[in-house]
């Protein structure tokens, strides 16, 4: 007998991976060219929507770079921290489930 809840739950797995929110957080020390550098290169924004972005997460404190499954967010994560890290900035990115 075919099992219901499993055979559903597969289903909605498949079509419907749940996606993260990848946030990039203010801080006084980053610059903010490196802050636009990181949104073209690690987020592949345009350089006018990086420069809005930086200045959305400059002024209000923090912002949605983008909205991925869970693995590439973890990756987009990782590659800001440890860009960062090997500049000496505290640039910090999280995710949430969107
Ligand atoms: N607030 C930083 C500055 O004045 C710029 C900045 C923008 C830092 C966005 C982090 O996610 C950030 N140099």
């Amino acid at each position: 007998m075919p099992n219901i809840k499993e055979a559903t739950k597969v289903e909605l797995e498949i079509t419907n991976p749940p996606m993260y929110r990848v946030i990039l957080h203010n801080d006084d020390y980053t610059p903010m060219d490196f802050v636009i550098d990181i949104l073209v290169n690690i987020f592949h924004k345009s350089l006018d929507e990086a420069e809005d972005l930086m200045w959305q997460v400059h002024k209000k404190g923090k912002a949605v770079c983008g909205i991925y499954v869970k693995e590439i967010a973890a990756t987009k994560v990782h590659q800001v921290r440890s860009k960062a890290k090997a500049n000496g900035f505290p640039l910090l990115a999280t995710m949430e489930l969107d």
